[in-house]
């Protein structure tokens, strides 16, 4: 068993007990009760399944297994110009310590040493017309990939339930590895006329993924390190991780539960909005005939926007309060990296206008910037403008939070999700 694997395994036979024994002599503690609005409302707020790898507040954001985006990037072993390594939070996240450089080598290897992608994922992609979206390409290659689920044989012969968390880690470790190469391969095909770039065995799991893509720049791998850290996990009840969660619940093998999660990831008000922000910003700058938009002629088109009863993509948020962090974090990286750039000041002048203009509409709970307000500006940048190919990025990243969390979830022996609904007669009953 590898090292990870082994730590991982103690930590959640340790915690599997002591979950048993809480439930045996707690269960019946109230946890908080459900008003009429969460219901009919999204469910926000309900607590209703156990997510180990993070939790979000809504003031600070997220937290790693405890800890913030500003500590990971200080703690977790880095890249050379001092980006965290993803391989570091994925371990992070399975075992709640932090890595130590040796060990997220070693983990670099071991992804290497499975990253191979089986020839039907590239002919089931070459049989879809180019300009299908990377998304739907993104789920196609994940579900062409199915055929190989360790979890999936090894239900069939019988597996005993107690063995469900080693076969869920043995095809998530297999999954992450690939991904790049799936990812790449869709980009390539898109928008590089199918010239494909084999992959460098020699780099970190995030500097080969930009090399696949076309970028030996350094400071694209340090984005690059930076991004796949940071969308990789937002606690369990954000669309695409729960609804991997949700699937997993069934039994349904790894790579079933997270394409579904990432047809979730691929609505707008969810990952989407990467792609949605910098398209917005492009017609903004088309509309206004500059590149240089002040903040008033801003305030002219996001006036527009809501006037035509659409959403400012990049703002509010589902449980934040306060300015996301991970838009913060991507700020500080184009501080220090990028000078001059007329489309990173424009998402700056943005974030100065949009919040008190959503304040002042007196409905939207959180008026600041989300994670994708950033995002895509930092791409483009790096001369990745091809925005339908953003969401990928964020999926590829979300598969470490999701698939960490699965494997808690097997070896917690968490049940079949089956929460309950009610019909408009119910709650009008209720109300008698
Ligand atoms: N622009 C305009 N109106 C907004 C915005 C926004 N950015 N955010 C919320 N509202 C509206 C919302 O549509 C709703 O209007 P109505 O009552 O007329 O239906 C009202 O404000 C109350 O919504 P909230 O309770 O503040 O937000 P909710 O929790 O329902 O939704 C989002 C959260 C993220 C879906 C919402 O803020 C939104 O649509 N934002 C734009 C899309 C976006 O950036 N999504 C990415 C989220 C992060 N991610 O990567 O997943
Ligand atoms: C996410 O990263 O999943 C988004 O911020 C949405 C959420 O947390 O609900």
């Amino acid at each position: 068993m590898d090292s990870l694997k082994q730590k991982f395994a103690e930590k959640a036979l340790t915690l599997y007990k002591e979950l048993r024994a809480i439930g045996k002599e707690h269960g019946d503690k109230v946890m908080g009760e459900v008003t009429l609005s969460q219901i009919t409302g999204g469910a926000r707020g309900i607590k209703m399944m156990v997510w180990e790898t993070s939790q979000l507040d809504a003031q600070e954001g997220i937290r790693f297994r405890g800890y913030s985006i500003p500590e990971i990037k200080k703690l977790l072993p880095s890249g050379p110009q001092g980006e965290p390594l993803p391989e570091g939070l994925f371990w992070l996240m399975l075992t709640g310590e932090i890595p130590t450089e040796e060990e997220v080598n070693a983990l670099t290897k071991d992804w290497q040493s499975r990253a191979e992608v089986p020839q039907q994922v590239y002919t089931t992609l070459d049989s879809l017309p180019a300009d299908t979206h990377p998304m739907t390409q993104f789920t196609i290659g994940i579900m062409a990939m199915q055929s190989d689920s360790i979890f999936d044989r090894r239900y069939a012969e019988g597996m005993a339930k107690t063995d469900h968390w080693d076969a869920v880690y043995e095809d998530s470790m297999n999954l992450i590895a690939r991904l790049p190469r799936v990812a790449a391969y869709i980009y390539r095909r898109a928008f590089k006329g199918g010239e494909h770039i084999a992959p460098d065995t020699s780099l970190d799991w995030s500097a080969n993924f930009a090399h696949m893509l076309g970028s030996d720049d350094e400071d694209f791998r340090s984005l690059m390190r930076l991004y796949l850290t940071i969308h990789a996990d937002h606690e369990g009840g954000n669309a695409s991780a729960h609804t991997v969660n949700l699937v997993g619940s069934t039994l349904s093998d790894p790579y079933r539960s997270f394409a579904a999660g990432m047809n979730a990831l691929a609505g707008p008000l969810h990952g989407l909005a990467n792609q949605e922000v910098i398209k917005w910003i492009f017609e903004m700058i088309e509309e206004l005939g500059t590149k240089t938009p002040t903040k008033e002629q801003i305030q002219q088109y996001v006036q527009e926007t809501l006037d035509a009863r659409k959403v400012i993509p990049g703002y509010g948020h589902a449980v934040l309060r306060e300015p996301d962090p991970r838009f913060t974090a991507q700020r500080r990286f184009a501080e220090e990296y990028i000078k001059d750039s007329d489309l990173i000041e424009t998402v700056w002048k943005i974030f100065d206008v949009v919040p008190p203009m959503l304040e002042a509409l007196g409905k939207v709970k959180n008026p600041w910037p989300n994670v994708d307000a950033h995002s895509g500006a930092l791409l483009v940048h790096y001369g990745f403008s091809e925005y339908s190919f953003y969401t990928v990025l964020f999926g590829v990243s979300r598969a470490l939070g999701v698939l960490a969390a699965g494997i808690w979830t097997r070896a917690l022996g968490m049940p079949l999700e089956r929460p309950k609904s009610v019909t408009s007669d119910w709650i009008k009953d209720q109300l008698k």
